[in-house]
């Protein structure tokens, strides 16, 4: 969803393009899903990241999933 350039993995220049995200905001994100601190988050660890995100399980995230896990994301810090 956030790979832009299809190469599998997703930057944090594509999150900041495609969630409209400040790059502070970006780096929050990443220090939560990039498991293995690479700076990329790859096709795994962006599975986990969607888990995350679709709270009721229906397999899409919608807006106001999206919105509540990246309120919970800033608001632990983590
Ligand atoms: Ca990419
Ligand atoms: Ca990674
Ligand atoms: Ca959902």
């Amino acid at each position: 969803m956030y790979d832009l350039d299809g190469n599998s993995e997703v930057s944090q220049a594509e999150v900041m393009t495609k969630a409209g995200l400040t790059q502070a905001q970006v780096l929050g994100v990443f220090k939560v899903y990039d498991i293995n601190g690479d700076g990329r988050v790859d096709m795994s660890e962006l599975r986990n990241l969607f888990s995350k995100f679709d709270i009721n399980g229906d397999g899409s995230v919608s807006q106001t999933e999206y919105n509540q896990h990246a309120k919970d994301v800033q608001s632990t810090g983590k």
